[in-house]
């Protein structure tokens, strides 16, 4: 079922992903294997119609499903045993299953009617249980009970298929980081605001937000991990876990962000982040003329184009194995991903990392661009109004207003707020952890009750402002000013 929902995944046009991510959020990957479910459970039931109208037309709808499912398995890029054997035993298990309730169906149906002495006396009387019920009832329980044996063994499978993800979380929870030979530069003071309401500085790994299209999360044993370098360059590499940890690792505080992500959204998170920094490795390497792009590859297949340019400058794009003081957790691509300042994560932030490819834009194509996201994503600048939260009563007299601003790599500048269109008024503007983090910001506005309308701008380190007009999400990230509407009462 994985491997359907992964090429419908594959297969739906950008918008309505867009619109799947923003109705569902990040859970968008539960409603989908519900909503197939649903679709398979009325699937069974058609089954079971057509097969009572007539023999083997129920057989041939699973069987088409089995072959779908198989269909979908082998289109996808990583195709595993398990994977293939999945449709064809549960097209076989529910031809199976059918075929038993069918011929239970004939067995009730073609019963004889028992016999039911009419009560010899009075019509008042109420009927004598009827001993009809017994028998039946009987039957039914028995097609239940199958049926949830049937579905017991399934969901023990689906378990046992499910163990390499647990292995690998013993191994992850086992796994001993090494420290950076070159420590995060502190936190400095006053970097966090700790408005009431507002986003800690720093988001907890349960916490950050998560995106990717891997339905189940690919299990990767650091044991058996490579990095391969390839393509335009002097020398192919191939670099173990082991061998990883051994090098020099910097840790860094960088925010990374989604470019699905809308004005005012919550698809963006800060993390510490230990990892090596790519440009040695690429250096290594050795990138041969030409070559202007580099094509990351995960585990399951998904690729993501970042321009070489921005591995190879000053910016401390990693390969990274530790969050915030931790091996990566699984779903954020334990062990090794990519984590690069300024560019949006669907151009860069490659989780279950594989493989870096040196080619050019020319040559390759990352999974989303031709699923109409632009080739480059470098990140917008933009803010945030987090308090006062929705839906929290604010009364009169002093409003504290306070949020976030990024522009990774950059820096922010200033944050300004401006209430119902009229003059911009900056904002207290706190120190950033560094460039490629974003940044707290408040300012409190004397307010009689009433409606507002409170708009946030920020300016880069550079003095662009962040852009006005509205834009959505595709194909390059969202622009406009964060609006809020605040009702003030006395
Ligand atoms: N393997 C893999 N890596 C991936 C993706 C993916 O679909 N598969 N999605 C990317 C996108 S679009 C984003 S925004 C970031 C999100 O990283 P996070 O889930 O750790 O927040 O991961 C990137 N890395
Ligand atoms: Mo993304």
């Amino acid at each position: 079922m994985t491997g359907v929902g992964g090429a419908v995944i594959d297969a739906v046009p950008p918008a309505v992903k867009d619109w799947a991510v923003a109705v569902f959020g990040t859970a968008d990957k539960l409603a989908l294997l519900l909503g197939m479910a649903l679709a398979i459970a009325a699937l069974a039931a058609l089954a079971g119609v057509l097969e009572g109208r007539r023999r083997f037309a129920g057989f041939a709808v699973i069987a088409v499903f089995g072959l779908v499912g198989l269909a979908a398995v082998l289109g996808r890029a990583q195709v595993t045993g398990n994977a293939i054997a999945l449709p064809l035993l549960a097209a076989g298990t529910g031809i199976a299953v059918l075929r038993w309730l069918m011929s239970r169906l004939r067995d009730w149906t073609t019963a004889p009617a028992r016999e039911q002495p009419a009560p010899a006396t009075a019509r008042e009387q109420p009927a004598p249980p009827s001993p009809v019920a017994g028998p039946d009832r009987r039957r039914f329980l028995q097609a239940l009970g199958g049926g949830a044996v049937v579905a017991t063994v399934g969901g023990v499978l689906a378990v046992w298929l499910r163990g390499a993800a647990a292995g690998v979380s013993e191994i992850r929870s086992k796994l001993a980081l090494p420290s950076a030979a070159s420590p995060a530069p502190p936190v400095p003071a006053g970097a966090e605001l700790r408005l009431d309401g507002m986003d800690p500085l720093v988001t907890p790994n349960p916490d950050f937000y998560r995106i990717d299209t891997a339905l189940t999360v690919p299990a990767v044993d650091p044991d058996t991990w490579i990095l391969r370098v390839t393509g335009l360059v002097e020398r192919e590499i191939e670099l173990d876990f082991a061998t990883l940890l051994a090098k020099p690792m910097i840790e860094r505080h960088v925010t990374i962000a989604c470019v699905s992500n809308e004005v005012g959204g919550d698809l963006i998170g800060n993390a510490l982040w230990l990892g090596w920094p790519v440009r040695e490795l690429l250096a290594m390497a050795g990138p041969t003329g030409g070559a202007d792009m580099v094509l990351s590859r995960s585990k399951d297949g998904w690729t993501a184009g970042t321009p070489l340019e921005v591995l190879t400058d000053d910016r401390d794009a990693l390969i990274a194995v530790g969050m915030n003081g931790e091996p990566l957790p699984l779903e954020h691509g334990f062990p090794v991903r990519l984590v690069v300042p300024g560019l949006y994560g669907y151009v860069s932030a490659t989780k279950w990392l594989t493989e870096l490819k040196v080619t050019r834009f020319a040559d390759d194509v990352g999974y989303w661009t031709p699923r109409g996201w632009s080739e480059r994503g470098p990140i917008k600048t933009s803010s945030r109004i987090d308090v006062p939260r929705a839906g929290r009563p604010v009364r009169a007299g002093t409003v504290m207003f306070g949020g976030v601003a990024w522009a990774q790599y950059t820096g922010i500048s200033k944050v300004e707020l401006r209430v119902n269109r009229g003059a911009w008024q900056a904002a207290d503007l706190a120190p950033g952890i560094s460039r490629d983090t974003w940044y707290q910001w408040q300012r409190p506005l004397s307010l009689t009750p009433g409606q507002y309308e409170i708009q946030v701008r920020a300016t880069d380190l550079k003095g662009v402002p962040q852009i006005e007009e509205r834009s959505q999400v595709a194909p390059d990230g969202a622009t406009g000013f964060h609006t809020i509407r605040v009702e003030v009462s006395p």
